[in-house]
């Protein structure tokens, strides 16, 4: 039955949904979508990249590697929190309901770093925000200070499925992933795990990335879909960006998969029509990031925003 939620998803019975006739996948999505969010109201998130570059791992599809040496960005040390505060304070002005900040980290370090995200998430959610962060690995005691600092969501990716992980990273493993993802879980965060359409995955691939989340009990509570978004000098740069109806499909198996979670429509926004983004909220996204900019990468932007919500209206 459509739109309960179970955990006992496979590759197989999610690439039976990938496969559906479109208008059927989109339709069947739409009705779950509407009975879970009868108000049709859009989430809306701010995103702020509070440690810029110079990232110790390998992700092909990532402008912040230090591997990745011909892209061009110049690294940035840890903001300090008050900056972060009054970005914060913006993007509430500006209508957002969650404020992201990532950090270009493999893992959280102890010391005074970590004493500044922690400064960062109290502020934040002191503005009434819901405060999220990503900083890669962490450890159950960074995850138990983060959670006591007030932190609503831990965002940590899991990307595509397992079988093509390993041709997109190198410097960890899916296991890695999972097991941070348990570390947050287990310090009572709620999770934010996505995932992103056009790294070469095939379908199976797909099926299997949207399985494993499926399989998480409880569900993520929420789910970016990303669309690669091709950066030059990564070695994903001369991919072609996906075709926007594959991230309709990923997005519509994905709310019949995990009926419950917000799923946002996250990078790659930038480069669709207004019409190919209603399409990706009528297969089941309820979220968008709001802003010009991404964490390195333009976003659509305040005019294109502000013409996406009058659409709606
Ligand atoms: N270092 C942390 C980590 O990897 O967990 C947090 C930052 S990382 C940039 C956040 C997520 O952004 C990645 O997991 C990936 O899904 C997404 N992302 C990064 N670069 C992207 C790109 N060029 N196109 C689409 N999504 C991208
Ligand atoms: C997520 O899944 N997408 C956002 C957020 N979580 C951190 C980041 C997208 C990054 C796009 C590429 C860039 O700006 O460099
Ligand atoms: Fe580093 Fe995160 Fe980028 Fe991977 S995705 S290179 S871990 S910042």
């Amino acid at each position: 039955v459509d739109g309960m939620v179970r955990h006992d998803w496979t590759a197989g019975t999610v690439l039976a949904l990938l496969r559906l006739p479109l208008l059927e996948l989109i339709g069947r999505a739409n009705a779950v979508r509407r009975a879970r969010f009868p108000d049709d109201a859009l989430r809306r998130a701010a995103l702020l990249s509070v440690k810029t570059g110079g990232c110790s791992e390998d992700c092909a599809y990532c402008a912040q590697s230090a591997r990745h040496e011909s892209v061009d960005l110049t690294p940035t040390r840890l903001m300090d929190p008050d900056s972060v505060i009054a970005a914060a304070e913006e993007a509430k002005a500006r209508g957002a309901d969650r404020f992201c900040m990532s950090a270009a980290w493999s893992r959280a370090r102890d010391g005074k770093p970590f004493e500044a995200v922690l400064a960062m998430v109290r502020g934040v959610t002191a503005l009434g925000l819901e405060a999220c962060v990503t900083l890669g690995a962490l450890t159950p005691d960074q995850a138990r200070r983060l959670a006591e600092a007030g932190l609503h969501t831990y965002n940590h990716n899991l990307d595509t499925g397992p079988d093509h992980y390993p041709k997109i990273v190198s410097t960890r493993t899916y296991q890695d992933r999972l097991a941070t993802l348990a570390v947050a879980r287990a310090a009572g965060l709620r999770l934010c795990c996505g995932g992103i359409v056009g790294l070469g995955e095939n379908l199976a691939d797909r099926a299997a990335f949207l399985a494993t989340l499926g399989a998480l009990d409880p569900h993520p509570e929420n789910v970016p879909v990303n669309l690669l978004v091709p950066i030059p000098g990564t070695p994903l740069a001369a991919r072609p960006p996906p075709d926007p109806l594959e991230a309709v499909r990923v997005i519509a198996a994905a709310r019949l998969v995990l009926p419950a979670s917000d799923i946002r429509l996250s990078a790659g926004r930038a480069t669709l029509s207004r019409e190919a983004q209603i399409l990706c909220l009528l297969a089941g996204a309820n979220g968008v990031f709001l802003g010009e900019r991404l964490l390195t990468a333009p976003n659509a932007g305040e005019e294109a925003d502000a013409a996406l919500l009058a659409a709606l209206t």
